[in-house]
């Protein structure tokens, strides 16, 4: 068995991920479900076929047809895109903190799967228990005690669509704008203590939750379940397992009964409807870690760049792509700005293409896992298009660049976003 007591600190990305590749390749770590050929398959078509965005679009509209899911999705609130539905940003103006679950996006890689909280069990099995597996129900969960935060859920592909409309680099996925990004208050049991109360020894290196969603076919291949592994010092630090959301039960769409709430790590890591969790002694991979959310792409080695984990910094307004305003006119410009690794600290805001920037005024405390609403004034005076701009500064000094470093499936776009705005 891998020694991994001397693990390096599980946040550290490229070390945890350096040590995962090399006890894959050397036949050392389980891909569940996957064969080595088809990871390595999977690998190569991932970094080396780039469909354009275009294509994917076709395929989406052509998905949409049978869209599964559950909540209304009005077009004031949602772009649909594939199985998925994007939050429109101009839908957030006037909302509070908390993105409101009516207009939540939804990342779905199948479809809503309807699910009755009194049949439904947690599974918690593997190498890295004393014994052998152990069965949670939903009141026995509810009844165990529970934390309450808030925290963002972002997809690692939000912003991909920029890669190609600002730098003329099409990536695979699913085209979002800047919508694929929630904030909500969680209620949930700590993860750390179910894993406790299953017996999970000191030899547990990785913990592997499962959805209960329908398997996830790529192309002709099964992929299995949507599942992805978070290394043990992570799963025990500050992850949940979620039943609420803005205080009520979990809505179908978001994981109900139960899903596992990563905070500020990418969205995937936040498996819904959560029926089963692996705890091994051995390091474990799934092709959500393998092909998929890896960044791959001409500036990363062959086999892939870092696992994914912490999300990037980004900006957005609340306003309409192409919104209009009045030569004039005083405008008030709101927006939100957010990072996985650390709280925003400062927001600037440029309404002429990026020459001059001025700082927003910032209307929330700026805490961890979350997001600081802000806003400017601006008084146009030209007619025309103009592009505004937001860039925001993290307290680890992460900002906002001119251009992202391109990867071929899109992921962590991060550079500012240039929205276009009628001067008229
Ligand atoms: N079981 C399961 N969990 C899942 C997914 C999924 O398709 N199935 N999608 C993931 C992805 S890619 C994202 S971005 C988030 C989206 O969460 P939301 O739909 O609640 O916004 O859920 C993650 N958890
Ligand atoms: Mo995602």
């Amino acid at each position: 068995m891998t020694d991994i007591s001397s693990a390096p600190d599980p946040t550290s990305e490229a070390a945890y991920d350096r040590r995962r590749l090399e006890q894959w390749l050397s036949g050392g770590a389980r891909a569940d479900g996957v064969t080595r050929r088809n990871m390595l398959k999977l690998l190569g078509a991932a970094g080396l076929v780039a469909v354009p965005v275009g294509a994917a679009a076709i395929a989406d509209a052509v998905a949409a047809a049978d869209l599964g899911i559950v909540k209304p999705l009005p077009v004031e609130l949602f772009s649909v895109r594939g199985t998925n539905a994007e939050t429109k940003w101009e839908a957030l103006r006037g909302t509070g903190y908390h993105t409101p679950i009516d207009r939540f996006f939804v990342r779905n890689h199948t479809s809503t799967p309807r699910i009755d909280e009194y049949g439904w069990r947690l599974r918690v099995f593997g190498s890295g228990l004393r014994g052998g597996p152990m069965e949670f129900g939903y009141d026995e969960l509810r009844r165990m005690p529970s934390t309450t935060f808030s925290a963002f859920i972002e997809c690692a592909g939000n912003g991909r669509s920029f890669y190609d409309t600002q730098q003329g680099e099409p990536a695979t996925g699913t085209a979002w704008t800047l919508g694929a990004i929630g904030m909500a208050r969680w209620r949930g049991v700590r993860l750390a203590e179910v894993l406790r109360r299953a017996g999970v020894t000191r030899d547990a290196v990785d913990v592997m939750p499962t959805g209960l969603d329908d398997e996830y076919v790529s192309g002709r291949l099964n992929l299995g379940r949507v599942r992805r592994p978070l290394p043990i010092a992570k799963a025990l630090d500050d992850v949940i397992l979620a039943f609420e959301m803005n205080g009520e039960p979990l809505p179908p769409d978001h994981g109900y009964p139960v899903r596992v709430l990563v905070p500020s790590w990418i969205g995937i890591s936040s498996i819904k409807w959560v029926g089963s969790i692996e705890v091994s002694a051995e390091p474990l991979y799934s092709p959500w870690n393998t092909d998929f959310y890896r960044l791959l792409g001409p500036a990363y080695p062959p086999a892939g760049g870092p696992v994914l984990t912490t999300q990037t910094v980004k900006s957005a307004f609340e306003l309409p792509w192409n919104a209009t305003v009045r030569a004039g006119d005083r405008v008030r410009l709101h927006g939100r700005s957010w990072s996985g690794s650390g709280r925003v600290r400062q927001v600037e805001v440029s309404t002429d293409g990026g020459t001059l920037w001025r700082r927003a005024r910032l209307r929330d405390i700026p805490r961890r896992n979350g997001w600081v609403r802000w806003h400017i004034d601006w008084r146009p005076d030209r007619r025309g298009q103009v592009q505004v701009m937001a860039r925001a500064t993290d307290s680890t000094g992460h900002s906002q660049p001119e251009k992202s470093v391109f990867n071929s499936q899109g992921y962590l776009f991060d550079a500012v976003v240039r929205h276009p705005i009628q001067v008229v």
